[in-house]
């Protein structure tokens, strides 16, 4: 594996999940440190500095990160489990959107619709591409169409994040279409 994936894939787990790991603290929003996060990772073996970390800010393939202003803080734009507000705007969606899941959910999700899981949020994508490399993560992956506009008309929020990740509470069976079946490999 590149440095810098190695590098951001460590970022994403203490941003997103697990700040504790290497001492550190969140704030409300998200925010860490960035030196307390240089400092840290070090402790961890990785040798990073600051441009290793601006490195792997810009070269992201998903833009997951983000610096404050003044580049003194750096959070990850969505996708967390611990309960933290990344102040994504609330959105009207368009009125389809896509989730990627695998086949090995779909009994579960036909039965309670999308929830969260560990994630603070169901993640949805604007396109169909998105959405099957999010499912095939997970094994063979299926892609559900949601009836966006319905959920909206039905008082359900969504909210846009800054990488363009559309984020909800939880989605309904009744909005769910198994429009894709499961792709071949
Ligand atoms: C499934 C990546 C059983 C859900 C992507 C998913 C995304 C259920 C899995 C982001 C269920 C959770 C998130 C139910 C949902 N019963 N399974 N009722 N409801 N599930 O990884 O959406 O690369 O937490 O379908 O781009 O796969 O990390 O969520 O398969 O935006 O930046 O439970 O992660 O971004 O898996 O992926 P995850 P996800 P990054």
């Amino acid at each position: 594996m590149r440095d810098v994936v190695r590098i951001s894939k460590f970022m994403s787990k203490v941003l997103r999940h697990q700040p504790e790991l290497i001492g550190m603290h969140l704030d409300p929003n998200g925010w860490a440190d960035v030196d307390e996060l240089i400092s840290g990772m070090n402790k961890k073996g990785f040798s990073v500095s600051i441009e290793d970390i601006k490195d792997a800010v810009r070269t992201n393939n998903k833009r997951r990160f983000a610096f404050s202003l003044d580049e003194k803080r750096i959070r990850a734009r969505q996708g967390h489990s611990i309960e933290v507000d990344v102040e994504a705007p609330e959105t009207a969606p368009p009125s389809k959107l896509y989730h990627g899941t695998a086949l090995k959910f779909m009994e579960s999700i036909r039965n309670s619709g999308l929830t969260p899981q560990r994630r603070l949020h169901v993640h949805l994508s604007a396109d169909i591409m998105t959405a099957e490399s999010v499912g095939r993560r997970h094994g063979k992956p299926v892609v559900l169409e949601i009836d966006a506009a319905s959920m909206a008309a039905d008082g359900f929020k969504f909210h846009l994040s800054e990488n363009g990740v559309w984020l909800t509470q939880r989605v309904p069976v009744l909005y769910i279409e198994e429009k894709f079946a499961a792709m071949p490999m």
